[in-house]
């Protein structure tokens, strides 16, 4: 029986990740802020696998560290991390950017990624076992007019992941990269902010990718063969060419 550690699973990718691992019998540590969210996640997955969880913000260091070292004995050795938690928080040009955004999508996309991997990676190389699933973006493949900041943390997770790859090398720990391109999630909702109308006109004209289309992805990966390692995979919906080039029928 695997054990996966899953950030940001109270929406989004995150959530529809652990459904799916749930169905592959795999037990779940859910992490998030949302408490009320994870307990629900939690009453709906218990029945098929073992289920617990675990409230922090990636930001904060030492609870990211305490978190995860006092972990119940059933869920210590974790097989799977899935670096999920993120969001971009605003869309402007850099000479108009948000102080406050750019901390926010440095410190959560990439230096909370950093911590959640640095608490989990010891144990995987001590047992010589793992699979560390990075959850990048278009945006980290390409700059986009006002991405300047999120494509920049995205970016950075890519570069991490190239460089765990590398390093986690000689221990056999399998490391991935899927990248997304425009899913319908709660994403706009935080970048834009709260406002509805303008996070539902990025997904309208078009079939955008679902949460459950990128969850069925990541359960494909992890379920390959061990000599078979899916490092770095750019997954689009079929209307988009690239990051600045969507078809809409309008
Ligand atoms: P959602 O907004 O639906 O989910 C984001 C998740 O991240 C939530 O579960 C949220 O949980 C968690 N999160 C955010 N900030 C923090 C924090 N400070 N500490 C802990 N958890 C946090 O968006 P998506 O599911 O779309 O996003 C998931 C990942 O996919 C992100 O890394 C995003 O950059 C990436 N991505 C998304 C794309 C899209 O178009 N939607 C495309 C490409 C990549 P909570 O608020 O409860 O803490
Ligand atoms: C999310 C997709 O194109 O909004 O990473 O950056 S995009």
């Amino acid at each position: 029986m695997k054990t996966a550690l899953i950030t940001g699973a109270t929406s989004g990718i995150g959530k529809a990740t652990a459904i799916a691992f749930a169905d592959q019998g795999i037990d779940l540590i859910l992490c998030g802020r949302r408490e009320e969210r994870l307990e629900e996640l939690k009453k709906q997955l218990h029945t098929k696998v073992k289920v617990h969880t675990l409230n922090f913000d990636v930001r904060q260091q030492q609870d990211v560290f305490s978190k995860i070292d006092t972990l119940p004995e059933a869920f210590k050795d974790i097989d799977i991390l899935i670096n999920n938690a993120g969001n971009a928080h605003g869309l402007d040009p850099i000479e108009l950017g948000s102080v406050d955004d750019w901390d926010a999508m440095i410190d959560i996309n990439v230096k909370g990624l950093l911590y959640v991997s640095k608490a989990v990676i010891p144990g995987m190389t001590k047992r010589r076992n793992g699979h560390i699933i990075n959850i990048g973006s278009i945006a980290g493949k390409e700059v986009y007019p006002n991405g300047n900041v999120y494509c920049a943390s995205k970016h950075a997770v890519d570069a991490i992941n190239k460089g765990m790859l590398i390093d986690l090398n000689p221990y056999g720990i399998k490391v991935s990269a899927i990248n997304p391109g425009l899913v319908a999630t709660e994403f706009s909702e935080v970048r834009f902010k709260g406002d509805e109308n303008r996070a539902k006109s990025v997904y309208q004209g078009y079939d955008p990718l679902k949460a459950e289309d990128i969850a069925d992805i990541i359960a494909f990966v992890i379920s390959r063969p061990y000599h078979v390692n899916i490092a770095d995979l750019i997954v689009l919906p079929t209307a988009q060419a690239n990051s600045t080039i969507v078809r809409k029928n309008l």
